[in-house]
């Protein structure tokens, strides 16, 4: 095996997964080039900064961009591992779309040689692995792939997808059990060689195929059962019962372990993935389609009765806290907080206000409101009426002694002690 100086490592796309993948492996030793196409992206991580928010990436990206093993760059150049981490969105009808996946292969062709190994670790349909094979056989027609040509192929195929929890991922990456599924045993065996140079969790092999449903299966999994908890709180709201309180008695029964009801699912994973298993067998899974229905319906069910608390106190200022799609990150994307928010902002002008540690301005789909940007101190002291939509810890450690008078929907159950919000019978109207 090549010493880990020696190594040639070229990752594709630098966003939230390919980054931290990067420059994790740069750190051991390793020669690595980000690739992506975007030139400011390639601009900030040559300067050795970072263009997203991620706990200690900043830090160690500077470091590895400082020692020399890791460059950015538009153009891929050759390598002996090929990782792609680049976008698989979904088109119309909630179809996966992987035209990102199959321009990074096509790029890959260009300087592909014997003995390289190619791993795909977008979250993709099953079977894409065997399309980048196959686009790379077309392609390449001199170098003999995998699965196609018995165990003497040229190159090593595998997909091997990230699981890493945002705001975790840099000891994710490492400490996190790995899926590798090959396209052939021999793929998988030379993907597992490289993983093992920095990732401490097992390490497993499998096929492509297995793996490829492994990933849909956890995020569908975890999409499944906040339904189920999305789905309590609704059928709590009816029965006018505590579902928080529910939901934790319940959690004493040994194998009962319900997750947390919320204003809905956000993010780039949980809410997208499960979709790639439904278009691929509409007729099977009902289950996975409803809970993915449960979840988005959650946010219109969020709105519709911050409305009706808003409205039962005319004129006074409503602060919302939180506008990221989970606690103690800075990314909005997708995020059912923000999605509440900016509907409440574009119904009530500028009676409300937003609360949100990690923004420094709203974003744009608050253009056009009055809405506008507060600190929680000054939430605190100017809103009789508060809406918690993301649980950020800022959030939770105000006392209830400073919000014990206030009107508040907890959308997040973050102050189980708040006392019922009981409309009072005095005008609430405050300046501001
Ligand atoms: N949420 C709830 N209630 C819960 C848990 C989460 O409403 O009890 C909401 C969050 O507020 C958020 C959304 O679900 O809006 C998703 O958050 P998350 O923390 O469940 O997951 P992500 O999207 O940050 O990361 C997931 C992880 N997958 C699993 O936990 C199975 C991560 O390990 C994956 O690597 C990531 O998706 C990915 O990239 O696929």
């Amino acid at each position: 095996m090549v010493s880990d100086s020696e190594l040639k490592v070229a990752v594709l796309g630098l966003g939230y997964i390919g980054l931290p993948t990067a420059a994790v492996i740069a750190r051991t030793g390793v020669q690595v080039l980000g690739v992506d196409v975007t030139q400011s992206v390639v601009d900030t991580v040559n300067s050795g900064k970072v263009h997203i928010e991620e706990v200690d990436l900043d830090g160690l990206v500077s470091g590895v961009v400082a020692r020399g093993n890791l460059r950015a760059a538009t153009m891929i150049e050759p390598a002996d591992v090929f990782v792609i981490a680049v976008p698989t969105p979904f088109g119309e009808n909630h179809a996966p779309n992987i035209g990102y996946v199959l321009q990074a292969a096509t790029t890959i062709a260009t300087v592909l040689k014997a003995g390289d190994v190619v791993i795909l670790e977008s979250t993709s349909p099953v079977g894409t692995t065997e399309k980048v094979r196959d686009l790379l056989s077309t392609l390449r027609p001199d170098l003999k792939v995998p699965g196609k040509s018995g165990e003497s192929a040229d190159i090593a195929i595998a997909y091997c997808p990230e699981r890493v929890l945002p705001g975790r991922i840099l000891v994710e990456l490492i400490d996190n059990d790995r899926v590798i599924g090959g396209i052939t045993p021999r793929c998988a065996r030379k993907a597992l060689a490289f993983y093992r140079r920095f990732v401490r969790g097992a390490c497993v092999t499998t096929t492509s195929r297995a793996a490829e449903m492994t990933k849909l299966t956890e995020n569908a999994f975890r999409d499944v059962n906040i339904a189920f908890a999305n789905e309590l709180s609704l059928i709590a709201d009816t029965m006018g019962v505590d579902v928080w309180e529910v939901i934790r008695l319940a959690n004493r029964h040994p194998r009962v372990n319900i997750l947390s009801p919320g204003p809905g699912v956000g993010g780039h994973c949980i809410a997208v993935d499960p979709w790639f298993l439904v278009s691929a067998a509409p007729e099977q899974t009902p289950l996975i389609r409803t809970a993915r229905e449960v979840n988005d319906g959650k946010v219109a069910h969020t709105v519709a009765r911050a409305i009706d608390l808003i409205e039962r106190v005319p004129g006074v200022p409503v602060a919302c806290l939180g506008l990221a799609f989970k606690a103690n990150i800075d990314d909005f994307r997708e995020s059912p907080a923000l999605k509440v928010a900016a509907d409440l902002a574009a119904l009530f002008g500028d009676r409300i206000r937003i609360v949100e540690p990690y923004a420094d301005t709203l974003p744009a789909a608050f253009n056009g409101t009055a809405a506008r940007l507060i600190d929680i101190d000054t939430a605190i002291e100017t809103c009789p009426v508060m809406i918690v939509l993301v649980d950020h810890e800022l959030f939770k450690s105000v006392p209830l002694d400073e919000r014990a008078d206030k009107l508040v929907y907890d959308t997040r159950g973050i102050w189980p002690d708040q006392p019922p919000a009981v409309i009072p019978k005095v005008d609430l109207r405050l300046a501001g």
